[in-house]
C-alpha cells in the first residue's frame, strides 16, 4: 500500500512521539542546523564578507591559521560576536526541557556555540570544541578571552592575541579539520550512543567524521533514531521528520510529555 506524503509524515511523527514518551536513555545529537533559527549560519551556508571566497572547511584548519592568522582569528572572533548576540531558539529550549521528562538525557553537539548551555542544557558534550575558549598555538596554554569579542560589527581581519607565557599566537579552542577530537568527549559520546534507546539527530548533514558515526552507533546497538532536518534524508532504518528543528522539537516534546517546553 503506497502511503501519501502526509500519512508518511503523520506516521513518522506518531512513532517519534511514542518513542520519546517511553525513552529512558535519550541522546540528542546536534549539528549547525539546530542553531540556524538563532541566526547562526550553518557550514552549508555560503560564507559572506571577507570570507565569501572560502569554504569553511578550508578556513577551519591549522594550515589556514599558519598561512593567515589574522584572517582566521578574525573569522572566529566574528563568529563569537554573532553567537554573543544570538539567542537560543525553540529547538534549544525544547532539548533542555526534555531533561525534565526523560530519566537520562545526554546532549552531544558538533557545534562550537554555547546556545545549548544558554537554553539550560547541562554537561553538553562538545565534540568539536568551543568558541568560548582559546589557547596558545605554540605551547597550548589556555588563554582567557575577553567577554566581548574584539571585533566590531563588521567582519574584519584581526591579529590574534599573544600568549603571555611564550608569546605564541592564540588560536580558538575548536577542533580543526585534520585534528583529533577531544578523547574524553568522543569516548563519552560513543558510550552514550551505545547505551541510548532513542537518538534524535537534529540539524546535521552527517558529513563530518568521526562525529557522523554517532547515529549509526546508536542504531547498531538497538536505539531508535529520528532525524530532524529541513532537507529530506534517506537514512536507512531511521525515521525522518523533515522541517525546522524549532518547529518539530517543541511539537514532539509537547505531544510526548504533554508540556509546553517554553514553561
Ligand atoms: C579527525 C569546529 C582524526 C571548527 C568542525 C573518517 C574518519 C575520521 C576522519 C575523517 C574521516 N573522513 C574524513 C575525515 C576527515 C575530516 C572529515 O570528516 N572531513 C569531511 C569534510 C569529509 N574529519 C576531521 O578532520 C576530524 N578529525 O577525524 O581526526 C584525523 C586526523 C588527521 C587526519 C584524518 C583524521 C575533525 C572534524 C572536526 C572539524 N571541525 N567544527 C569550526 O566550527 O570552525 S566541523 C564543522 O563542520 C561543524 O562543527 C560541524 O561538525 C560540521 C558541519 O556539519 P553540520 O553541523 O552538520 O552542519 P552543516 O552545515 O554541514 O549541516 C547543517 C544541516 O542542518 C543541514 O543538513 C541542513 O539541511 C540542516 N538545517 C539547516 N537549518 C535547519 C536544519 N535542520 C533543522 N532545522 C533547521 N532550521
Ligand atoms: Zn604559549
Amino acid at each position: 500500500m503506497r502511503l501519501s506524503p502526509l500519512t508518511k509524515k503523520m506516521t513518522a511523527l506518531a512513532k517519534a512521539v511514542e518513542w520519546l514518551a517511553n525513552a529512558q536513555r535519550l541522546v540528542v545529537f546536534t549539528g549547525a542546523g539546530v542553531s540556524a533559527e538563532s541566526g547562526i549560519p550553518t557550514f552549508r551556508d555560503q560564507l559572506t564578507g571577507l570570507w565569501a571566497k572560502f569554504d569553511p572547511a578550508q578556513l577551519a584548519t591549522a594550515t589556514a591559521f599558519r598561512n593567515d592568522p589574522a584572517l582566521v582569528w578574525g573569522w572566529y572572533e566574528w563568529r563569537r560576536a554573532q553567537v554573543a548576540k544570538a539567542l537560543p531558539n525553540a529547538a534549544h529550549v525544547a532539548i533542555a526541557a526534555s531533561a525534565r521528562h526523560v530519566p537520562e538525557l545526554v546532549v552531544v553537539t558538533q557545534n562550537v556555540d554555547d546556545l545549548h548551555e544558554r537554553a539550560g542544557s547541562n554537561d553538553v558534550i562538545h565534540l568539536h570544541g568551543s568558541l568560548q575558549v582559546a589557547r596558545c598555538f605554540a605551547c597550548a596554554r589556555p588563554h582567557p578571552l575577553a567577554q566581548c569579542p574584539s571585533t566590531g560589527v563588521e567582519a574584519s581581519r584581526l591579529e590574534p592575541p599573544r600568549c603571555t607565557h611564550c608569546n605564541g599566537k592564540i588560536r580558538p579552542g575548536v577542533v580543526w579539520f585534520g585534528e583529533d577530537l577531544p578523547e574524553t568527549a568522543l569516548r563519552t559520546a560513543f558510550k552514550s550512543a551505545r547505551n541510548a534507546d532513542l537518538l534524535l539527530s537534529v540539524g546535521t548533514s552527517g558529513l563530518v567524521y568521526p562525529a557522523a558515526c554517532i547515529p549509526e552507533i546508536a542504531r547498531e546497538n538497538g536505539a531508535r533514531v529520528v532525524h530532524i532536518n529541513t532537507e529530506p534524508a534517506d537514512t536507512k532504518d531511521a525515521t525522518t521528520l523533515t522541517g525546522r528543528a524549532g518547529e518539530w522539537l517543541p511539537k514532539l516534546l509537547d505531544a510526548a510529555c504533554g508540556t509546553d517546553p517554553g514553561n
